[in-house]
C-alpha cells in the first residue's frame, strides 16, 4: 500500500460527541413530534379504527391515517405493494397503521393508547418455503444457468445433496431510524433523514404528498450506521415527518425508540436453500444446482434485488463448468426484509460452502482441499456470462498458506484435541469473490458539485452518505489530490438532494468509487481551467507540464513562486469558472435480465479467511480464537480506514453465522425484540487474534485511484466461524448430525455435541 496512513477526518467529533445525527438538530420552535401506531397482528382485517378520543387528548394537533395523505399511499421501492400506512388489512406484526402528531412526545405516546384499533386475524405465515407451497410471492423467480448441469451430474463420481438454513439479522446501527422535516416555502419540504438513499426519501416524499421531486429537499449529515437497513427502509420514516410538517405547515420529528425500530424494520432476509454438487474423482466441482427460498416478508422492498445477487454470488469464488441456481421471493407475515451488508450474496455464498463441506466430510477429505483445488483463475466465464480478470483468489490462498500451511494448522488442531477432552477446537477456510457495482447497471453513476471559493478554500458535495465508513474522509482525499493541496483547505458538506440530484444509495460497496470519480471530474474540470490560465500567465507552452502539488504550481517539475491561494486569486480575478459539476457512469458494465447473462461488475474483491475456533464440550459456548485474513484492497486510498472496515465487516459477519438469532414464533411476533433477547458481538467477542494482511496487486482501473471497494465483502469471512465451529463439535461427536443451520448459537453447539 502506497499512499500514506491518515486518520478519518472525522473521528475526533465522534469520539468527543460533537458530531450531529438527526436527533442532535437543534429543534426549531413549534416542532411537533410523531408517534406510529403499529400493528400487534401479523395478518388481519381492521374492522375498526377509531381516533376521536385520541384527537381530543392534551397536545395532539392530528391523527393521521390513510385518508389524510394527500398523494399516494405507497412507499415500495421496486414494486408499488407497500402501503405508507395500512388500509383494510395488516400484513406483518409493526406494520404502521396511524400517525399521531402532538406538541410533546409524551402526549403523543398518550394519545396512541388511546386509538381504539380492532383487527380480525387472518392465517399467518412465517416460513419461506409454506409461503412458496401456497404460491405466495413477492416477485418473479429466477434461474442463472451455465453449460447442463442435469447431463453432467449423470457423469460425476459423487454428488450430494443437502438442505441449509441461514438466519436474519438485525442491522442495529447504533442511531435508529428517523427524519425531521421543515416545511418550507412555495409549497416544499426539507427533511433531515438518517438514510443512505437520499433521493430515495425524495421520490418516496413526493409520492406520497403528491409533489414534484424538487418540493422535497432531503439532507443528510451522517448516520451512526446503516448496514443497509436505511438503503430504502429510511424513507417510510421521511415520509413520516414529512407528512405531518407538509399538512400542519409545522415542523416534525418522527424518530422511533430501539424497541419500536426493531419490531417495525424488516432485517437481512433468512433463506431456505437446497444444493446438489458433483465432482470428479479428482475433486474438481463438476456441476452446482441450487434453489433459495427467500423470506422476503409482506412487502417486496428490495428483496427481488437482494435475490439477484444470491443468483450472481451462488458459486463464490470457484470455478465450475456447469451451474444452476434459481431463487424464489417468498411472501410471509413478517416485516419487510431489506439489504443489508453483502445483500444476498453472503446467503448465497453459504450454500454452496455448505455443499463442499458435505462433500469433504463425505468423502473424507479435508473441506480445504476441494476449496483450494477450484478457486477461479483468470478467463474463468461467471455462469452469469463475465469473464474474470485480476483474479486474486489463488493469490491470496497461496499467501494465506505460505503464513500458515494449511496441513500444520490442521496437524495443530488435532493435537490440541487428542489432549483436551473437553475442548475442542475447529477450523474453517474462507475464500471469497465478491462482485462490485449495483447489479442493476441503470443505478452505476454518480455526480459531485465543486466549488473553489476565490480565497483558495474548497467545498466538496457529492452524493454520497458518510455511514461511519469513511467516505467523507476519501472524497477529501480525492479533492485534495486532485489539486495538490492541503486537506485542510477543504470542506466536506453534507449529502443534499437540492446541490447534488439523483443519487443512488450509498450502498453496494461502490459509494467511494461512484462519488469519488464523479468528484475527480469535477476537480479536474476545474483544474484544467486553471492551468489554461498558468499557461498564458507564465508563458508555458502547451507541451510542457504543469503540476499542482503542495500548494504549489510546478513547472516540469520546477517549483514556481505561484501558490494555490495565488492561483486561485488570480483565476477569480481572470473571471475563471471556479465551480464544476462532475458525473461519472462506470464503464463496460451490462447486464440482460431476460438471459442472465452479460458482464455486470465493474470489477471483483477476492481474499482468504482462515477461522479457528475452540468450543467447550460441556457448556456449548465457545470462542472465536484465529480470523488470519488476507485481502485484496487494490492500493488502498486509507488503509486505516479500509482496515477498519475489514475488522468490522469480519465481526458483523461472525454474529450473524454465530450468536445472532433473529426470533418470530408462529404469530409472526419479534421475540428477539430488544438488546437483552438479541446478542450481538461485542469487544469480547472479537477474535483474540484479527489479522488481516493485502495480497500485493495492483488495483483496478475502475475503483477509486486503484483503491477497492471494501464495504461489504469482509462480511463473508465471518462465514468460516460457522464450518470451524461446526468442525469442532465434529472432533467432539463425529456422529453428530448438527444440521447446516445458521446461525450456530451456543444453544445448538450443545444440541450438536450430545
Ligand atoms: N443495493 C442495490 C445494493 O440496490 N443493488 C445492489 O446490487 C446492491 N448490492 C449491495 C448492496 N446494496
Ligand atoms: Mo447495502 S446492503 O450496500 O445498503
Amino acid at each position: 500500500m502506497t499512499h500514506p496512513p491518515l486518520a478519518n477526518i472525522e473521528s475526533a467529533a465522534h469520539v468527543t460527541g460533537r458530531s450531529i445525527y438527526v436527533d442532535d438538530i437543534p429543534v426549531m420552535e413549534g416542532t411537533l413530534w410523531v408517534k406510529v401506531l403499529d400493528a400487534r397482528i401479523a395478518h388481519g382485517r381492521i374492522t375498526r379504527l377509531d381516533v376521536r378520543e385520541a384527537e381530543q387528548m392534551e397536545g395532539v394537533v392530528k391523527i393521521f391515517t390513510h385518508h389524510d395523505i394527500p398523494g399516494e399511499n405507497q412507499v415500495g421501492g421496486i414494486i408499488p405493494d407497500e402501503p405508507l400506512l395500512a388500509t383494510e388489512e395488516v400484513h406483518f406484526q409493526g406494520q404502521p397503521i396511524a400517525l399521531v402528531a402532538a406538541e410533546t412526545e409524551e402526549q403523543a405516546e398518550a394519545a396512541l393508547q388511546k386509538i381504539v384499533l380492532e383487527i380480525e386475524p387472518l392465517p399467518v405465515i412465517t416460513d419461506p418455503r409454506e409461503a412458496f407451497r401456497q404460491g405466495k410471492l413477492l416477485s418473479g423467480s429466477r434461474t442463472f444457468s451455465k453449460g447442463n448441469t442435469a447431463a453432467a451430474f449423470s457423469g460425476c463420481a459423487h454428488v450430494f445433496e443437502g438442505k441449509v438454513e441461514s438466519g436474519g439479522q438485525e442491522h442495529l446501527y447504533l442511531e435508529t431510524q428517523g427524519a425531521y422535516a421543515v416545511p418550507t416555502e412555495h409549497d416544499s419540504v426539507r427533511i433531515y433523514s438518517s438514510t443512505q438513499g437520499p433521493t430515495a426519501v425524495q421520490r418516496t416524499v413526493a409520492r406520497v404528498l403528491g409533489v414534484g421531486m424538487n418540493r422535497v429537499e432531503v439532507d443528510v449529515a451522517r448516520l451512526g450506521g446503516g448496514f443497509g437497513g436505511k438503503e430504502d427502509q429510511a424513507s417510510t420514516w421521511g415520509a413520516f415527518a414529512a407528512l405531518v410538517a407538509y399538512v400542519l405547515k409545522r415542523p416534525a420529528k418522527c424518530i422511533p425508540h430501539r424497541m419500536e425500530d426493531m419490531r417495525m424494520t424488516g432485517k437481512r432476509n433468512p433463506y431456505s436453500s437446497d444444493f446438489k454438487i458433483g465432482l470428479d474423482a479428482d475433486l474438481n466441482i463438476i456441476a452446482y444446482e441450487a434453489t433459495f427460498f427467500q423470506n422476503g416478508g409482506a412487502a417486496a422492498d428490495l428483496s427481488p434485488a437482494i435475490l439477484e445477487r444470491t443468483l450472481f454470488h451462488a458459486a463464490n469464488s470457484y470455478a465450475i463448468p456447469h451451474v444452476h441456481v434459481t431463487a424464489h421471493s417468498c411472501k410471509t407475515n413478517l416485516p419487510p426484509n431489506t439489504a443489508f451488508r453483502g445483500f444476498g450474496g453472503p446467503q448465497g455464498k453459504f450454500v454452496i460452502e455448505a455443499a463442499i463441506d458435505c462433500s469433504a466430510k463425505n468423502l473424507g477429505v479435508a473441506a480445504a482441499v476441494i476449496q483450494r483445488k477450484n478457486l477461479l483463475a483468470d478467463g474463468y466465464e461467471f455462469h452469469y456470462g463475465q469473464i474474470a480478470a485480476g483474479s486474486e483468489a489463488q493469490n491470496c490462498w497461496t499467501k494465506l498458506e505460505q503464513k500458515r500451511p494449511f496441513k500444520a494448522v490442521l496437524a495443530e488442531i488435532e493435537a490440541f484435541n487428542a489432549t483436551h477432552p473437553r475442548l475442542k477446537k475447529g477450523a474453517a477456510w474462507m475464500p471469497i469473490c465478491f462482485g462490485i457495482s449495483f447489479t442493476n447497471t441503470m443505478m452505476n453513476h454518480a455526480r459531485a458539485l465543486v466549488h473553489v471559493y476565490s480565497d483558495g478554500s474548497v467545498g466538496v458535495s457529492t452524493g454520497a452518505v458518510e455511514m461511519g465508513q469513511g467516505v467523507n474522509m476519501k472524497m477529501m482525499q480525492v479533492a485534495a489530490a486532485c489539486f495538490g493541496i492541503s486537506l485542510d483547505r477543504i470542506k466536506l458538506e453534507t449529502t443534499n438532494t437540492t446541490r447534488v440530484a439523483n443519487t443512488s444509495p450509498s450502498a453496494a460497496s461502490a459509494t467511494a468509487d461512484l462519488n469519488g470519480k464523479a468528484l475527480a471530474d469535477a476537480c479536474l474540470q476545474i483544474r484544467s481551467r486553471l492551468e489554461i490560465l498558468v499557461r498564458s500567465q507564465l508563458g508555458v507552452s502547451k507541451t510542457t507540464r504543469i503540476i499542482l502539488r503542495d500548494e504549489r504550481i510546478f513547472i516540469d517539475e520546477q517549483a514556481t513562486d505561484m501558490t494555490w491561494p495565488q492561483l486561485i486569486q488570480q483565476a477569480f480575478f481572470q473571471r475563471t469558472n471556479l465551480s464544476a459539476k462532475g458525473h461519472y457512469a462506470t464503464p463496460q458494465i451490462h447486464f440482460d435480465k431476460i438471459t442472465g447473462k452479460g458482464h455486470p461488475f465493474a470489477y471483483h474483491v477476492y481474499g482468504t479467511a482462515l477461522t479457528i475456533c475452540t468450543v467447550d464440550c460441556l457448556r456449548g459456548n465457545y470462542t472465536v480464537d484465529v480470523v488470519d485474513v488476507v485481502h485484496d484492497f487494490g492500493n488502498s486510498i486509507n488503509p486505516g480506514i479500509d482496515l477498519g472496515q475489514c475488522e468490522g465487516g469480519i465481526v458483523q459477519g461472525i454474529g450473524w453465522m454465530t450468536m445472532e438469532e433473529v426470533a418470530y414464533n408462529a404469530e409472526g411476533r419479534l421475540l428477539s425484540n430488544a438488546l437483552s433477547t438479541y446478542k450481538i458481538p461485542d469487544i469480547y467477542s472479537v477474535p483474540a487474534v484479527l489479522d488481516i494482511e493485502p495480497v500485493d496487486t495492483e488495483g483496478s482501473e475502475l475503483s477509486i485511484f486503484k483503491s477497492k471497494a471494501v464495504g461489504e465483502p469482509p462480511l463473508m469471512y465471518g462465514i468460516g466461524a460457522f464450518f470451524a465451529l461446526r468442525n469442532a463439535v465434529l472432533a467432539f461427536n463425529p456422529q453428530s448430525d448438527i444440521a447446516y443451520s445458521a446461525p450456530m448459537t451456543p444453544e445448538k453447539v450443545l444440541m450438536g455435541l450430545y
